[in-house]
Parts: C-alpha cells; sequence; structure tokens
C-alpha cells in the first residue's frame, strides 16, 4: 500500500491525437490508482466548466471565431487558472493524471503555424509533469475509430500535422506507446510505469519549472 503521510508529486499526461484513447487510458489508470488506496485526481484539459472554459468549449464547437493567437492564450490561462488547485493537491500528496496539457498547446498551435517558441511562452512555468504517456496513433487509424466528430480539428490532414510537432517534441519524460494495442495491453505498461514514477517522486520537491 501507499503511505498517506508521504507527500508523493507527481503527475502524468496523457498526450496524443484525437481518438489515440486518452480519456479510456486515464480513467482506466485513475480506476487503478484508486482501487489501491492512492490518493490520486483526475484532470482534463481543456477544463471546460470555467468561463475561459466556456469560451474555448464554443471555438472548439464552432459557435465562436477566435484568432490563433487569442484561443492559444486561452488554452494557456485555462491551466493556468486551475494551478492553485492542482497545486494545493500535489503539496497533500495527490497523484495527478492529466488528460492533454501544455503540449497539446504546442502541437495543436503551432500546427496552425504559429511559432513554437512563441507558443511555449505563456505555459512557462506550469507544474511539470514527472512522465508523460504519449499513446500514438496515426491519423488514418484515427478515423477508423468511428470516425471524427464535429469538432474543430477533427479532420485527417490537421491531425497529422498535429502527430509530427508531438513527436518532435519528445524528450526523456515522454513513453510512446503504440495506440493500436488492445485497451488493457496499454493500461498494462501504464500502469507499471505509473506505479515506478511514484516511488521515484516521492520526497522529491515540486517542480514548477514546464518550458
Ligand atoms: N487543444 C488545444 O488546441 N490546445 C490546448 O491547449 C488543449 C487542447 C489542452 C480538445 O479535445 C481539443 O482541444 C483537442 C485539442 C485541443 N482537439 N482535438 N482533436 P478533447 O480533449 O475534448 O477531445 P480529444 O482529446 O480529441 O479526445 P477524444 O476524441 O475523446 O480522444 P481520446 O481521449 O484520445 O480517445 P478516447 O475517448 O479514449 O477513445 C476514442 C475511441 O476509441 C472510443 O470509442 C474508445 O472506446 C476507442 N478506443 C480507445 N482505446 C482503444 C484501443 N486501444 N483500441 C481500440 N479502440 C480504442
Amino acid at each position: 500500500g501507499f503511505d498517506k503521510c508521504v507527500k508523493i508529486w507527481c503527475s502524468d499526461e496523457l498526450s496524443s491525437c484525437d481518438r489515440a484513447g486518452k480519456t479510456t487510458q486515464a480513467t482506466k489508470l485513475f480506476e487503478y490508482l484508486q482501487s489501491l488506496g492512492h490518493p490520486v485526481k483526475l484532470w482534463k484539459f481543456p477544463e471546460r466548466k470555467t468561463l475561459i472554459g466556456q469560451v474555448i468549449d464554443e471555438y472548439l464547437k464552432k459557435t465562436r471565431e477566435l484568432d490563433d493567437k487569442t484561443i492559444h492564450l486561452l488554452f494557456s490561462a485555462n491551466r493556468w487558472e486551475c494551478m492553485s488547485t492542482m497545486k494545493e493537491d500535489i503539496l497533500n500528496g495527490t497523484t495527478l493524471i492529466v488528460d492533454r496539457y501544455a503540449y497539446s498547446g504546442l502541437a495543436f498551435s503551432a500546427a496552425k503555424g504559429l511559432e513554437l517558441e512563441w507558443c511555449k511562452y505563456p505555459d512557462r512555468g506550469l507544474l511539470t509533469p514527472d512522465i508523460i504517456f504519449f499513446t500514438d496513433l496515426s491519423s488514418e487509424d484515427a478515423a477508423k475509430r468511428g470516425g471524427f466528430g464535429e469538432e474543430r480539428y477533427e479532420n485527417q490532414s490537421f491531425q497529422k500535422k498535429v502527430r509530427k510537432i508531438y513527436l518532435s517534441l519528445k524528450d526523456p519524460t515522454w513513453k510512446i506507446l503504440d495506440a493500436r494495442q488492445s485497451i488493457s495491453e496499454l493500461h498494462d505498461q501504464i500502469e507499471k510505469m505509473s506505479l515506478t514514477i511514484i516511488q521515484k517522486c516521492k520526497e522529491l520537491p515540486l517542480k514548477e519549472d514546464l518550458f
């Protein structure tokens, strides 16, 4: 079991293109850690419930138009407005699983042609994930999973660009997983690596130095 008195600074981020199984895997990991009695919370960005989140939701549903830089900054502000709550949870020993985070901001905005360095700046200093799982799926395979929906970005040529940018961003905290595997095969790998990183992160200082 886990010692609840021990501080565990850990956050897992799941990144990837559309339909690659992030939400499925994030939920399974959440349920698994919870079944072990481990303090854990699940976040999903954009957090559509806040005021900024509502504007983002309208943009994604195409009922509101915003220029590329404005929406980029709003996605970032949406993360910042959640930071104090997330930080408090981590300091209380809770592991956070985050379904999309700042790398989504980079990949989607850079795929529109915005300069990568410009895109990084607003997210600088966010809480830093200890491990990032990238469930990698080609846009062709993604399209086979019930087809794309009606939201903005849900088309094959754009997802192809996004994937290329994601893969150019990877560093040693990234674990690239082949999303064509079954849900349980993927979960087994994510589960093992998460338990290892949670142990490793015990008593390490909080990291707020993203980008
Ligand atoms: N965005 C941005 O531009 N800037 C930012 O800063 C942020 C986001 C944070 C939000 O979409 C959009 O905002 C997103 C990026 C942009 N746009 N796109 N594209 P969202 O987060 O609301 O939606 P999504 O991330 O695209 O999620 P999704 O379509 O729900 O995909 P998913 O979470 O990766 O997949 P899933 O829901 O777990 O699974 C999809 C289907 O595949 C489902 O039927 C599953 O049962 C099935 N599935 C899952 N795993 C498997 C396996 N292993 N085999 C077979 N079938 C599977």
